[in-house]
């Protein structure tokens, strides 16, 4: 990454982190909720598949609010904590003509590997979704022909790639993170320590 895109990424990340501390007093079911972005509010999302918005993700759920229209393109990337997981990704709303349909990709990264475009070659995980996604985790959709990626994502950093197929939408997305479980040691891992004891109590009394 060249000193010019490292700039605009770190700007772009640090002031993502600030967004991220903003309590949103939402309209919606809960008293407030943590906005790490309102297009609505903070203005479009990176058009720059290079230079994606960055967002740290809090444990718990946080929302973003994405606009798209058939000329935008919204390219942003979220931080998992270390020890934490993304266990979901729900539609809380959809707006837009009836029957219009949006895309929602994913790569693992801290950035898509190529530009969006009709010509983009890698593989890429991705919803089509609407209206009927509301309050649908999409997550396990997007992820669900690709064995690489099982559920819930640990990857450090997901890059995300939202595009409108027709009319103009707006939707919000809720992010879940959770604390992942400390794996247990393994009854080999167990059994190589037992017996690596039992070598070193016998050196001390030789
Ligand atoms: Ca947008
Ligand atoms: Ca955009």
């Amino acid at each position: 990454m060249s000193r010019r895109k490292l700039s605009k990424f770190s700007s772009r990340f640090y002031g993502s982190l600030s967004a991220a501390c903003i309590l949103w007093l939402g309209a919606s079911t809960s008293s407030s909720q943590i906005f790490l972005h309102d297009e609505a509010v903070s203005g479009d999302l990176s058009d720059e598949f290079d230079v994606p918005d960055v967002f740290a993700l809090p444990s718990g759920s946080s929302f973003l609010r994405m606009n798209l229209s058939s000329t935008d393109v919204d390219l942003f990337t979220v931080l998992l904590p270390v020890g934490q997981q993304l266990d979901s990704l729900i539609v809380r709303d959809y707006h837009s003509v009836l029957g219009n349909i949006s895309f929602l990709g994913l790569q693992v990264g801290d950035q898509l590997s190529a530009p969006p475009s009709s010509n983009f070659a890698d593989p890429i995980d991705y919803v089509i979704f609407g209206d009927w996604a509301i309050a649908e985790d999409i997550l396990p959709l997007m992820v669900q022909t690709n064995p690489a990626l099982e559920l819930p994502l640990t990857n450090r950093s997901i890059a995300f790639w939202g595009n409108e197929t027709g009319a103009a939408s707006s939707f919000v997305l809720e992010f879940r993170t959770s604390t992942s479980p400390v794996p247990e040691p393994s009854s080999v891992g167990l059994l190589g320590l037992s017996v690596a004891l039992s070598i070193v109590r016998r050196r001390r009394k030789g």
